[in-house]
């Protein structure tokens, strides 16, 4: 290789290092004859540039094609001769004759079609709203980064659920509640002067995914984020988002009323309580006509709400309701309460306090719901008021966060557990709805913070972009979005997507085996959730202890929420509370969340219980071996030998890996060499032995625990803990990441 290619690929390196910030909007180079194809077909582009969002559809446009294929496009605002043509029915005489069909999508919807015009192929991007044109303008670049053909394009999108936002569980301090991925990224403190251009990056990754909403602050929050100061910073940013279609949303405390407004109480009858919200919220709207609305966690955990003065939760989210609804604001008033004086099974509460209220809330109220009954665990049945109160929108609330899924640091795609619960069948009305059918919302709890990567390591990426699709899209496969994930963010080369998908289409299952298998659930360690913990016991609450939820005796596991128990089924339908409350029939997933189990109940399997538990734990840990294994297949060449040695790093005697038909440089810089960069590869098989370390510690620990309750030997093969369990119950992380406070 020559000296003058050698200098070409370090300057191509050193200016694209690849440190995971670009996210899925990486643009790099395609294959060259796909280049010259797509440069053919998308030469000159007529693109309006009245409105803001125009000019960010017309520029993330310009910005994906030069970095695509290499040479910018020819843009027009008007202009006779051209193969691309963006807009809405009002700027295109083009577009206006397909008003129909684009319509008939709504006002988010968007057609990505070839037709004819003077007799020419013509590409339209096209939208009843400028922000359906910039969506489908981030579909089109998706088309390009993955590779697929233009001349057939019939593409018609539109979203059935209108509301898809990331709920931040920032504090103003910078803290980022159950966040692995640094501090916040908002800057509070230079805001609304500096407008950090993360916000615009933050706003193009979102729209890129549709996703139409963003809370900002903590829903344990500050009233202060109500404060006028803390408004006008929050206006700064919803300046920001605004052309990409992002509203904000900010988390109100619910005794902002005392705490700001000087008044004695925050009762939703009190009209000077409902004065100051009504007041409060016309000066919001003040500042930000577009504003979203509120979102409210209310006598939960120890935060204010109705319940203090005798008073309901819808009259609580009602009084919120009225002062927004004159502007067009939403309350987002979340279903996770559970009360501390409440003996009940946690799992039922959050139904027992909201389904008698179906049909009390006030239109513009959308009662949010957590994906399963507990809190975001590795695997939970559907929540059961998701198809129990027809009368009130519910909105459904992911985490993407991985507070319970081992953090930042192990790889877990949340694609199929999102596909999981969306897909359930609430059999409410004989088959259906689904999960999906019912909502009017979803939200995911965001993973996003100052880390570089965003998200605190390149792979939790993909649980931000899954959210996204499936938000847009509750059908869509979690198995095609990792495809277009990896090829996005890897390369779109078969022998790095496949691999990659593999892995990804794994790591819940495995995350679920070596942490709570067979339905077992909220055993980690106490507070920060890190690590293994379902020794638990004692402290406050019964329901933050880990043998609440395991309740493992002598003779066997699991808990009962059978009639013969808590009897939680009964708050499903009937057809799938038959399904639930009966051994033989429950899905083997979730055996122990339902049932209380003999250690020797034959499983599926041939194994008793207790040998199958033990060896779901090992098979985690395998799985995560096997993703290393993978992983390692996907490490980059060595470094090419005739490169100039660093002074401390000796040059690698293996002979260089690329010299193929075509050097990488003259391939553009996304060579198909079946291979990650070596900036990534290192970053991801660092934490894959996070992941391995630690996923031996969960099997050892829930092992030696379990064993020292049933009191039976280990399956032939399988080895002891390395430590007794007094070992592992000693451990401490006073600094684990995230902790609520
Ligand atoms: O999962 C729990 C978390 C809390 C969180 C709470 C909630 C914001 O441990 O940190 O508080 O859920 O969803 O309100």
């Amino acid at each position: 290789m020559s000296s003058a290619v050698i200098a070409l690929l370090l300057f191509v390196g050193s200016a694209r290092a690849e440190d995971g910030h670009s996210l899925w909007m990486r643009y790099v180079p395609v294959e060259p004859v796909l280049a010259a194809t797509y440069r053919a077909q998308l030469s000159d582009i007529v693109a309006p540039d009245a409105t803001p969002t125009q000019r960010a559809a017309r520029a993330e446009l310009e910005r994906g094609l030069a970095g695509l294929l290499g040479k910018s496009p020819r843009m027009h605002a008007d202009a006779s001769r051209y193969s691309v043509i963006l807009g809405t029915p009002r700027s295109s005489n083009v577009i206006a004759a397909l008003h129909g069909e684009i319509d008939a999508l709504g006002q988010d919807g968007y057609v990505l079609k070839r037709v004819q015009h003077d007799g020419r192929s013509v590409l339209v991007v096209a939208g009843q709203r400028d922000i359906g044109v910039l969506y489908g303008v981030f579909h089109l670049l998706r088309l390009l980064q993955t590779g697929a053909a233009l001349d057939r394009l019939d593409v018609h999108e539109s979203p059935p659920v209108p509301l898809r936002v990331l709920d931040h569980w920032d504090n103003l301090d910078g803290h980022v509640e159950r966040g692995y991925a640094g501090r916040s990224l908002w800057d509070w403190q230079s805001l609304p002067e500096w407008k950090d251009p993360r916000y615009t990056d933050y706003a193009r990754a979102n729209a890129s995914l549709g996703i139409n909403g963003t809370v900002l602050n903590n829903v344990n929050a500050s009233a202060w984020s109500l404060a006028p100061a803390y408004i006008e910073k929050t206006a700064a940013l919803a300046e920001v988002f605004r052309p990409y279609g992002i509203r904000v949303f900010l988390s109100a405390r619910f005794s902002a009323p005392i705490e700001l407004g000087g008044l004695k109480t925050a009762d939703p009858l009190d009209p000077a309580v409902q004065r100051w919200w009504r007041d409060r919220v016309a000066d919001i709207y003040a500042r930000i006509p577009d504003f979203g609305g509120f979102l409210v966690k209310a006598n939960s955990e120890g935060q204010p709400g109705p319940q203090d003065y005798g008073r309901s939760h819808a009259d609580g989210a009602n009084l919120l309701a009225d002062a927004l609804a004159p502007h067009g604001g939403v309350v987002m008033w979340r279903a996770f309460v559970y009360a501390h004086d409440v003996p009940a099974d946690r799992a039922t509460q959050a139904y027992t306090e909201f389904a008698g209220l179906d049909g009390a809330f006030h239109p513009n109220v959308i009662v949010q719901v957590k994906n399963g009954p507990i809190d975001f665990q590795p695997r939970e049945p559907f929540h059961p008021l998701f198809g129990a109160m027809p009368r009130t929108p519910l909105m459904l609330e992911f985490q993407l966060t991985k507070e319970y899924l081992g953090f930042a640091t192990h790889l877990v795609y949340l694609g199929p557990l999102f596909e999981e619960v969306l897909r359930a069948d609430t059999r409410r009305h004989g088959a259906g709805p689904t999960v999906a059918e019912t909502l009017a919302g979803i939200a995911g709890v965001a993973n996003i913070g100052s880390d570089r990567t965003w998200t605190g390591s390149h792979f939790d990426q993909a649980n931000w972009y899954a959210f996204g699709r499936l938000a847009w899209n509750p059908q869509a496969s979690a198995r095609d979005i990792a495809a277009d994930w990896a090829a996005m963010t890897f390369s779109p080369d078969p022998a790095v997507v496949q691999p990659i998908v593999g892995m990804m289409m794994g790591s819940r299952e495995a995350a679920v085996n070596y942490m709570t298998p067979l339905g077992l659930h909220h055993l980690m360690a106490r507070g920060h959730h890190y690590g293994p913990g379902p020794w638990v016991d004692g402290g406050p609450r019964a329901d933050w202890t880990s043998v609440y939820y395991h309740r493992a005796d002598r003779d066997g596991i699991g808990f009962d929420r059978t009639a013969s128990g808590s009897n939680a089924v009964a708050q499903y339908s009937p057809d799938v509370a038959a399904t639930y409350a009966d051994v033989a029939k429950v899905p083997e997933p979730l055996l122990l969340w339902f049932h209380h189990v003999p250690w020797d109940h034959r499983m599926p399997s041939g194994r008793t219980l207790w040998d199958e538990l033990v060896s779901r734990y090992s098979l985690g840990v395998r799985q995560v071996k096997a993703m290393q294994a993978t992983w390692a297949t996907l490490a980059p060449p060595p470094a090419n030998a005739d490169a100039p040695a660093s002074a401390t790093e000796p040059a690698p005697v293996t002979e260089p890996a690329l010299a193929t038909e075509r050097s990488p440089v003259e391939r553009g810089s996304a060579p198909l060499t079946g291979s990650i960069d070596p900036q990534r590869h290192a970053q991801v098989a660092a934490y894959l032995q996070i992941q391995l370390r630690e996923a031996q510690w969960w099997r050892d620990a829930s092992i030696a625990y379990f064993q020292s309750i049933s009191g039976r030997p280990l399956p032939p093969g399988e080895p002891a803990p390395p430590h007794p369990l007094a070992y592992y119950e000693a451990l401490q992380f006073p600094s684990a990441p995230g902790d609520g406070r």
